[in-house]
């Protein structure tokens, strides 16, 4: 099997034990962080989800599989974090209360680090008031939230309200698997972003 194939199939299985030596040997082969994510692993977290939807996954898989998502994210981060020379912006960055999913968020923290964006990461469920806190203290340009489930996406609206409330000079972005384009215009937010490079293409926008 391909590198590509092996490591889609270890995310399907949950192969946390063996997950890093498969990277380090699709990296000895050449191949980079970014394609790994790309190509195998998000496709495959993707369809245990799927699996998960239609019942024929349950919830031990689903945290296996998880877990070695977020094993895999771990060892690629330092391959995929650059050093850049300026300074764009400020983004506070969060999963939203209730919601403990991260692995995307994560991705999307690294991406605009490296485009030149200083990430105040507060981590997964995070309070509406603790990321108006941080935005205020960080004169943040933009709030970025993510949001993975329909229960937990309600917080957006609740944090859009809060920055036009006190009167942030501070975007709203959103974005994660439960949030739709459609769903960020109803709630009033500055932005969209379906992946991590729309995201950073949304946040130079936003800042620009
Ligand atoms: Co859960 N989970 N999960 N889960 N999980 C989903 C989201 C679900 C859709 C699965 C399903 O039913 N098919 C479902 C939600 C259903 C709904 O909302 N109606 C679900 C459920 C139900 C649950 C639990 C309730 C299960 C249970 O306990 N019974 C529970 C909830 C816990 C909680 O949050 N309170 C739960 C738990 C977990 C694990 C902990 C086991 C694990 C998460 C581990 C972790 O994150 N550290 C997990 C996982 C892995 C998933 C799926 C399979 C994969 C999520 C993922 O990592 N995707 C997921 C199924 C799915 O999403 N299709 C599912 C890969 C990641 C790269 O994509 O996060 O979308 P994503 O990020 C993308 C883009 O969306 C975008 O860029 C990223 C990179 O391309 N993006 C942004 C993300 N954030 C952005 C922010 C931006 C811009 C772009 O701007 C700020």
């Amino acid at each position: 099997a391909s590198p590509l194939e092996v490591l889609y199939q270890a995310v399907l299985s949950g192969d946390k034990d063996n997950i890093i030596s498969y990277i380090d040997q699709a990296l000895a082969q050449g191949l980079n962080a970014m394609e790994l994510l790309d190509k195998a692993l998000i496709p495959g977290i993707e369809e245990v989800g799927r699996r998960y939807g239609e019942g024929t996954y349950f919830l031990p898989q689903l945290m296996m599989a998880g877990e070695t998502m977020t094993k895999s994210f771990e060892r690629l981060r330092p391959e995929l974090a650059k050093n850049p020379t300026k300074r764009v912006g400020t983004v506070v960055l969060a999963t939203v209360k209730g919601d403990v999913h991260d692995i995307g968020k994560n991705i999307v923290s690294v991406m605009l680090a490296n485009h030149g964006f200083e990430v105040i990461d507060l981590g997964k469920n995070v309070d509406n008031e603790e990321v108006i806190k941080a935005a205020r203290e960080h004169r943040a340009d933009i709030i970025g939230l993510s949001a993975l489930m329909t229960t937990t996406m309600v917080h957006m609206p609740t944090v859009i309200k809060r920055v036009k409330e006190l009167g942030l000079n501070c975007k709203v972005m959103v974005g994660g698997a439960a949030v739709t384009a459609q769903y960020a215009k109803e709630i009033g937010a500055d932005g969209y972003a379906q992946d991590a490079v729309e995201a950073v293409r949304l946040a130079k926008e936003l800042v620009g």
